[in-house]
């Protein structure tokens, strides 16, 4: 009797084993399949929903990209070639165009066109890319809002039917800039995009180099398909900011990393990438879309490429800075 209950009671118990494995498996099998690499060609327009962001079929998409440095301080980096081995090569779904407004407003004509070089390059290639208007030492997107206003009907009437674009209307307002003036600088632009391409996705900075999170989470704007911008360098910000992240989730906050760095604030000094790690096993966990800047060869340690690296040239290991080495290994060996 003894030895039949035991035979029962195993058998049990390797059943139980057997179903939460497999509970296990699938629920890992899930995640990759809707989260990896996503591609405007198959998973097309995007939208929001909750603090998800959904292919055109609804299923959550997360995107893993590069920022470019400001695009008229680095032009050579603009080139299809080079465009076309971090989609093709590096598996890089997503690329940032950095169109620092300052540098706009100085010499609108030839910015425009290095932007929308950068745009149709990354169309041609398969990847989403986000038009960033790249304000910073203007720290107040108001300062410069006629141009912004300006600058964002042009490119969402030029590409008002392209699935791939996502408009992120404030890089970092800093300064005294509170969430107040972000929230009425948006209320104006957002109508301006919404009117060409009425359901594009639309990133809006926070205030403190769009860092709170928490201010948007008090007072979302009332628009559909938006997120809320979150930047982190990883050898400055650590687990104070890794929390207000987590907390703007829990709060139902849509958040979008459209800019980080493996280095301090700076864009120099440490690479810490043991915080990296962190950062970046957290935006795995919640399925957050980053864009890592920065797609350069200045000598300072956020760029990824050596100082001798020509952008007309095929990418060697080589040309890798070692913050390069590891970006590219973080882009290409997902999941
Ligand atoms: C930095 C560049 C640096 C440039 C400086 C000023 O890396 O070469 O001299 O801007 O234009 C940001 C900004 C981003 C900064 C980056 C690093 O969005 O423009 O780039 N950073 O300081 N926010 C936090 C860090």
């Amino acid at each position: 009797m003894k030895r039949i209950i035991r035979f029962f009671s195993m058998l049990l118990l390797t059943a139980v084993l057997l179903g939460s494995l497999y509970v296990k498996t699938t629920c890992y099998a899930s995640q990759s399949e809707t989260l990896a690499k996503p591609r405007p060609s198959v998973n097309g327009k995007l939208s929001v929903n909750g603090t998800k962001l959904l292919d055109k079929y609804g299923k959550p998409v997360m995107l893993r990209g590069l920022s470019t440095h400001g695009l008229s301080w680095f032009p050579g980096f603009i080139n299809e070639d080079f465009f076309r081995q971090l989609s093709s090569d590096w598996d890089c779904d997503l690329i940032r165009l950095a169109m620092y407004s300052a540098e706009y407003t100085r010499n609108p004509s030839e910015n425009l066109t290095l932007l929308l070089k950068g745009i149709d390059y990354a169309i041609a290639n398969d990847m989403y890319v986000i038009v960033d208007w790249h304000i910073l030492e203007d720290y107040d997107p108001n300062m410069h809002k006629n141009e912004a206003l300006a600058f964002f009907d042009l490119v969402s009437s030029r590409y008002k039917d392209s699935p791939n674009i996502i408009y992120e209307i404030c890089n970092e307002p800093n300064g005294s800039t509170s969430w107040s003036d972000i929230y009425n600088y948006a209320n104006e632009v957002v109508p301006v995009i919404r009117k060409n391409s009425p359901d594009s996705v639309i990133l809006v900075g926070t205030p403190f180099y769009s860092q709170k999170l928490l201010d948007a989470a008090d007072r979302p704007l009332a628009y559909d398909n938006i997120m809320y911008v979150l930047h982190f360098y990883v050898s400055t910000h650590r687990k104070d900011l890794q929390d207000v992240l987590t907390e703007a989730l829990n709060r139902g906050l849509p958040v979008f990393v459209s800019e980080c760095g493996i280095s301090e604030a700076s864009g120099s000094g440490y690479a810490d990438f043991e915080s990296a790690a962190v950062w970046f096993r957290l935006l795995e966990d919640k399925g957050i879309s980053f864009a890592v800047w920065n797609l350069s060869n200045k000598a300072e340690t956020s760029a990824l490429f050596t100082t001798s690296y020509a952008p007309s040239r095929t990418i060697n290991d080589g040309d890798l800075t070692s913050v390069g080495l590891w970006v590219r290994d973080l882009i290409k060996k997902r999941n």
